[in-house]
């Protein structure tokens, strides 16, 4: 059983609570998917459940009566107005994000008010959350109508762990960009610890998703945002493995098989089973049907197409109408290929219990699973767990879609295209004309899967890596935040001692635009680098990959030391405040550019929006305005051409933040801030940079005494110690500057 409020360790959230009123008014749980998934990986008792009860707060008489009634079976509601339900769930989750996800742009409506209603709801969602939760505990988040409740808890309760799992498919960037509030969904799901998705497709289009529309080039396994990890996997759902093995020792089930076997006799039973949506597929699935008993006279007698469609969201004017087209055509095959005493379709809209689903799928010789679009499927996944035939059931085969993510794991199946309805009513033959042989080696092929990974499993899964995630441990990458080295630095400045900065500009003290010429440094930075370069204690360079004259242009006025292009060329400031430009090493070759530049240029060529930057030590290929993806992989392969081609060159050729530099062997901002701390010997050194460039200073060795503290600002793989981002970054020189 649930635990009431204030006990749980772990929440659950979804739209809807699993609860039903029954006939005397009592509160009972119902026992879908998730609970017993829960209850299979063995987390019986320890969590909670938050969600919508199903009914509008203008409906229930008593709040206070029905909540303690909820909290009974240790569920907490989030009470919701009608005004709300029509424009969060109706509106917003399911006539704009449901149709979207599905890649349905056309049917999908845009209203900024359910948007705002959506906000709001996942606000009230959060709250109720914040509200529930214990100190560091675990949520589990389901589904597109919480798309925006990760960071809004996140924010309101940074000790939990979130965990989010998408139920539908994520489509492709193509589509998810039509989204109007695109950035605020992606946002609201990066407040996770760990997104969940059922097919790798799925994730690579979240990923292509991150990087087009918030411009995040991500890890393998998750990304560095805001500060924080997120990760990210691929965990497809299983099905209620055990609630059908009980189903199927039950007495009802025993008679329901018993009495459809009879009534079927030697015909075939061909069954579908879905809730009446318009991503299932159904019209094609008909016309399928329609082209099969057209051009099979012999069968028309033989087939029971038995269509369990189970109504969903009636009332919504798209589903009514489909329900329609779908009795309709229905009566027509039926007018058109039926005999007296036998119709080939029969179409049953409505639910059966469980026990009674069983014995449909044990019986079964074809199962027909053609949504044009589907997360994943689990209807797929139950018909063949219900082929045993320990339980009485028949061999038979199932009919897959390409296009239902149940298709990545169900490699017995027969795939078909929905859209295809040719080709499905040729499988419709092919099905039929299987043997029993044949259909049995495909289900244990397919149920030596299943087994290993029902519903129990998958929660087990996701929950264990939920656990591990957003936890820097974890992520060599990922470590403390400033907040140690400030107090460190401040108890230096009370002693009286030097300190140091290396500070990198583009990425750590500006940040990032489209165009590198308009990334001038703000008043506020020139102000806080001007004081600390005054001030007797404090030595600070700007160690930028930037050409000199730049630096000279923004930096030059000011008390600090400036090093440019990598550390080709740097800027000391004496004792009277003057500074000359002069070449840190006189040895630094750059001959090797003569056979470089030609691939940089072919590059240019081949990607619009790149160009070249060439600078004294270095040349830079740089993409930022080029489009994300190409220029990604256009970056990945002149990497490779680079390597081979400057085997033997005094260089080093990286992939930075958006661009491919090849720069002399002898020039890295490492030796650039070695010599820099040599000289100063300060008691405490901070280098702080962003990219690939500024690991040189991470991995130096400073001297004895010297203590140096490494920052990397945002994401991607580091050696540096600490992390944070650059308004982090502000925020610690200012208060560094207050205490001198
Ligand atoms: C979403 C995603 C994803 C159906 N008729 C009866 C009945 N059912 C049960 C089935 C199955 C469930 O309903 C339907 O699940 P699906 O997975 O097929 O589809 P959605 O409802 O669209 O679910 C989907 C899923 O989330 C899980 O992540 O797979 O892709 O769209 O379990 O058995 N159950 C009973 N009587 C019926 O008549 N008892």
């Amino acid at each position: 059983m649930f635990h009431g409020r204030g006990m749980s360790k772990l929440i659950l959230v979804s739209n809807r609570l699993p609860i039903k009123i029954n006939d005397s008014g009592e509160v009972e749980r119902t026992t879908g998917g998730l609970a017993s998934a829960l209850e299979g990986a063995g987390i019986k008792g320890d969590f909670s459940w938050i969600g919508w009860g199903g009914i509008c707060e203008e409906e229930i008489d008593d709040i206070e009566s029905y909540e303690k009634k909820l909290a009974e079976v240790g569920v907490s509601p989030v009470q919701l107005s009608s005004d709300e339900i029509d424009g969060y769930y109706e509106g917003y989750s399911n006539s704009t994000l449901w149709p979207m996800l599905h890649y349905m742009v056309d049917r999908a409506k845009f209203s900024p008010d359910w948007f705002t209603c959506y906000r709001q709801v996942n606000e009230k969602f959060a709250k109720t959350v914040a509200l529930h939760a214990d100190e560091g505990g675990t949520v589990w988040i389901h589904d597109y109508h919480l798309f925006m409740l990760p960071a809004l808890l996140k924010e309101m309760r940074p000790d939990l762990k979130i965990g989010f799992f998408l139920h539908t498919p994520f489509p492709s960037s193509e589509i998810f960009r039509a989204l109007p509030d695109r950035h605020e969904i992606l946002e609201g799901m990066l407040g996770c610890d760990l997104i969940g998705f059922h097919t790798y497709n799925y994730l690579r289009h979240f990923r292509s998703s991150l990087l087009r529309v918030l411009g995040i080039e991500d890890g393998a396994d998750g990304i560095y945002h805001g500060n924080r990890f997120v990760d990210y996997g691929v965990y497809p759902i299983g099905h209620n493995r055990v609630g059908f093995q009980k189903a199927m020792e039950t007495d009802t089930y025993k008679e329901a098989l018993k009495e459809h076997a009879e009534r079927l006799g030697d015909g075939k039973l061909l069954l579908s089973v879905e809730r009446l949506d318009y991503t299932k597929g159904v019209p094609q699935k008909l016309e399928a049907i329609r082209r099969f008993l057209e051009s099979n006279p012999d069968q028309r007698s033989k087939v029971n197409f038995v269509i369990i469609a189970v109504p969903s969201r009636v009332g919504v004017e798209e589903y009514d109408e489909l329900t329609e087209i779908v009795q309709r055509e229905v009566g027509a095959i039926n007018g058109d290929y039926g005999e007296v005493g036998h119709s080939p379709v029969q179409f049953l809209h409505r639910g059966f219990p469980v026990e009674e689903l069983s014995a449909f799928y044990a019986l079964a010789d074809v199962c027909m699973v053609t949504p044009t679009v589907d997360g994943m499927n689990l209807v797929a996944k139950e018909y063949i767990d219900c082929k045993r035939k320990k339980f009485g059931a028949r061999a038979g085969v199932l009919m897959l879609s390409e296009f239902a993510g149940a298709a990545q794991e169900m490699s017995h199946a027969l795939l078909v295209n929905p859209h295809d309805t040719h080709g499905v009513a040729k499988t419709i033959e092919e099905a039929l004309a299987m043997t029993d042989d044949d259909m049995w080696n495909r289900v244990r092929a397919m149920q030596a899967r299943l087994s290993r990974n029902d519903a129990g499993a998958w929660a087990k899964l996701f929950l264990g890596d939920l656990e591990k995630s957003g936890n820097n441990e974890n992520h060599p990458n990922a470590h403390e935040t400033l907040a140690q080295v400030g107090d460190d630095v401040s108890a230096r400045i009370k002693k009286g001692e030097k300190i140091a900065l290396l500070l990198d500009y583009d990425g750590t003290l500006r940040a990032f635009v489209d165009r590198p010429e308009d990334a001038v440094p703000e008043q506020e930075v020139l102000e806080l680098l001007g004081k600390f370069g005054d001030h007797p204690n404090v030595h600070i360079a700007v160690i930028s990959g930037r050409p000199k004259d730049f630096l000279e242009k923004h930096f030059g006025h000011l008390n600090i030391d400036l090093v440019a292009e990598h550390g080709y060329y740097w800027k000391r400031i004496t004792e009277s405040g003057e500074g000359e430009w002069d070449v840190l090493d006189k040895r630094a070759d750059t001959s090797w550019k003569d056979a470089v530049i030609p691939h940089l240029e072919w590059a240019v060529t081949l990607t619009p929006g790149s160009e070249i930057e060439e600078k004294r030590s270095s040349v830079v290929w740089h993409y930022r305005r080029a489009d994300p993806e190409f220029g990604l992989w256009r970056a990945k392969g002149l990497l490779s051409e680079l390597t081979s081609t400057t085997a033997s060159l005094p260089v080093s050729v990286h992939h930075g933040q958006k661009i491919v530099e090849v720069a002399s062997q002898l020039v890295n901002k490492g030796i650039a801030a070695d010599q820099l701390i040599q000289e100063w010997r300060p008691a405490i050194a901070v280098a702080a940079g962003d990219d690939q460039t500024d690991e040189n200073m991470f991995s130096l060795t400073p001297p004895e005494n010297v203590h140096l503290h490494t920052v990397k600002i945002g994401e991607g793989s580091t050696r540096a110690e600490h992390r944070t981002t650059i308004s982090g970054l502000r925020k610690f020189l200012k208060s560094l500057a207050n205490q001198l």
